[in-house]
């Protein structure tokens, strides 16, 4: 049983041989820690007054729950005077928050991810992003890099467990909250997504609003041994893509959120910069694929909107190029 605990972690972890910079290491163990109040938080449900809805939307145009102001709050409170960052974005605000310093790094999150799970107790979380900043007074084209570029990136998930899962770069690592002393324990090392699945994790309610080769993928997978693949498929749906990616980060498979009709203006409901590049990022560093369909690698996409959304495909690398073929 590891006993490595995060701060042990960074100091010792190596990027390309290199330390990790001292800077993004308190960058992490300051998200990393206010993580640990949101999931006390989370834990606490009717007894801590995070159940239900504020009752106003966000930029969005979704109905904000109580646990997302909060959490937003935390992670704002808590970083707005570090001194690794110039500024950050969050799903939960229009516009861009600078911090009081002008640090070296850009941090982008999605504070509470599944808030439609919130009041029936099922799994969350927080995911995170951090850019390099380029210097002088951050503005939104400050964030808009392409998901190359993260430097780190990560996610809590608020489940039985409470884990951490980050990347610097450097291959994917899993760590537990110990939640006697409230440390963050190493407990999966070199994460790595096996290349083939039989799992897909799709909302089937809105099938008939997909385009024809998503269809034709489902309607595949659906047909199981008797059919083109000659395999049975498994579906899952938790519906907190933080919570369907880590099951994929731990057993493989593939996570879909495509284009639909029903908004056709939409190029999807995810979010690239707080959502789909921080998780494509880990998905690649565990030996994954992410493609944003039609428009490619995911961690390629040229952002032209902080808010900007994006088809998702993402997972078992073999099964995602399966995908593809298509024509997705
Ligand atoms: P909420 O945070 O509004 O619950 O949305 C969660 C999410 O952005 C993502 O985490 C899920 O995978 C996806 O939406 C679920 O979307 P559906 O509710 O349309 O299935």
């Amino acid at each position: 049983m590891s006993h490595t605990d995060l701060a042990s972690f960074l100091r010792q972890h190596q990027i390309n041989g290199q330390p990790a910079p001292s800077e993004l290491i308190s960058l992490i163990e300051e998200v990393a820690a206010t993580c640990v109040t949101i999931s006390g938080l989370v834990a606490g449900g009717a007894l801590t007054g995070v159940l239900g809805s504020r009752g106003v939307e966000n930029v969005q145009g979704e109905v904000q729950k109580e646990l997302d102001v909060l959490s937003n709050d935390l992670l704002l409170n808590n970083l707005e005077a570090s001194p690794q960052l110039s500024a950050m974005a969050s799903e939960e605000m229009e516009e861009i928050y600078p911090a009081k310093t002008r640090g070296p790094y850009l941090l982008l999150f999605d504070p509470l991810d599944g808030s439609s799970n919130i009041d029936i107790n099922v799994s969350i979380g927080t995911i995170f992003s951090v850019l390099k900043a380029p210097g002088g007074a951050p503005d939104t084209q400050a964030f808009l890099q392409a998901g190359k570029h993260q430097v780190a990136a990560g996610y809590t998930v608020y489940g039985p467990q409470t884990m951490l899962v980050l990347t610097l770069g450097a291959g994917v690592f899993g760590f537990t909250l110990n939640p006697a002393d409230g440390l963050w324990v190493l407990t999966a090392e070199t994460m790595q997504i096996p290349a083939d699945t039989q799992e897909f994790a799709i909302n089937m309610s809105n099938m008939r609003h997909w385009a024809p080769p998503v269809r034709a993928y489902i309607d595949d997978c659906l047909a199981g041994k008797d059919g083109p693949r000659g395999k049975d498929f498994n579906m899952r749906w938790i519906a907190a893509m933080v919570a369907d990616v880590h099951r994929i980060m731990c057993r493989g498979g593939v996570f879909m959120y495509p284009w639909d009709k029903r908004e056709p203006d939409k190029a999807g409901k995810l979010r690239l910069m707080y959502e789909a590049n921080p998780m494509s990022f880990l998905v690649e560093q565990a030996g994954g694929k992410s493609i944003a369909a039609s428009a490619g690698r995911m961690l390629d996409v040229t952002p032209t909107g902080l808010h900007q959304r994006v088809p998702v495909i993402l997972g078992s690398r073999n099964e995602v190029e399966k995908i593809e073929s298509y024509g997705v």
